[in-house]
């Protein structure tokens, strides 16, 4: 029941009682009636200010709800667009990298891979001779104590350096006279060519040496070979002699 029915409802009473209780109405319960209907009227005034106050409330709260919602769907708005333009973007870097790895596919073949992957691992080598040894006309001198052998490429059983990648290798040979015997002629031979000879006099144990730059191609080979020698001289073992090549870049 609303206040206002309640107020209307004591009013209606009010003027019911005076009217047929009229000889009996006294002043007293008439001021208490007064007092009855004041505080009521009060009452009434605070309810509905409170109402008001309750209705402005809501109105505030459906206010920010609305906002909120609004704020809600610009921020999902925003994250939508967001994540659309990320998937944009990682597409397109997908297709940029597969592109990229088909480029490499063709020019980029396994046995190469595997070269580059030899090549940059390291392809060296050095070695010596043991034991003076007296030589005959070209005799491959095999070098037979090895100091590295990075790659495998240098053969100590038959004295060979055998590419295993095509490129630029650089060879040395450094050889001594056994005693004081003869002339020592040594040639550095690449696949039955000389590319290089060093030579040592006999007479004071003497030194020859040599230091070639040379271009292979994989499966090549290198050795060291007495060429000249119309006596059998000896070349001098214990570590005198030596043999040594690397790759200086593979192509
Ligand atoms: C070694 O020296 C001797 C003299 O001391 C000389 O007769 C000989 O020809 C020299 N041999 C060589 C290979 O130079
Ligand atoms: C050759 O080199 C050795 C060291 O490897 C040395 O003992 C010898 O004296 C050298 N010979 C000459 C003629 O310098
Ligand atoms: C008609 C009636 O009810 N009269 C009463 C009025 O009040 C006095 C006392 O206040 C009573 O004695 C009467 O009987």
């Amino acid at each position: 029941m609303s206040p206002i029915t309640i107020l209307q409802l004591v009013c209606m009473s009010m003027v019911t009682t005076m009217v047929t209780c009229d000889s009996n109405v006294t002043k007293e319960t008439f001021s208490s009636l007064q007092q009855q209907v004041q505080a009521l009227q009060t009452a009434l005034l605070r309810q509905n200010a409170e109402n008001q106050q309750l209705k402005a409330e809501h109105r505030e709260l459906m206010d920010s709800m609305k906002r909120l919602a609004i704020d809600k769907q610009e921020q999902k708005d925003h994250f939508e667009k967001r994540i659309e333009e990320l998937k944009e973007h990682f597409e397109k870097r997908l297709e940029d990298h597969a592109a990229e790895s088909n480029e490499l596919k063709d020019p980029w073949p396994k046995t190469l891979q595997k070269r580059v992957s030899d090549a940059t691992s390291g392809i060296g080598f050095s070695a010596s001779l043991s034991t003076t040894t007296a030589l005959g006309d070209h005799q491959i001198i095999v070098f037979d104590t090895v100091v590295t052998n990075d790659g495998n490429g240098y053969d100590s059983r038959h004295g060979h350096f055998t590419a295993p990648v095509t490129g630029l290798y650089a060879f040395s040979v450094t050889v001594m006279c056994y005693g004081s015997e003869s002339y020592l002629h040594v040639a550095i031979i690449k696949d039955s060519q000389q590319i290089g000879v060093a030579f040592a006099n006999g007479n004071n144990s003497d030194n020859g040496s040599k230091l070639v730059v040379v271009t292979l191609q994989e499966g090549q080979s290198v050795w060291v070979e007495h060429y000249y020698d119309p006596s059998g001289y000896k070349i001098q073992g214990s570590a005198y002699s030596s043999f040594s090549g690397f790759l200086i870049q593979a192509y």
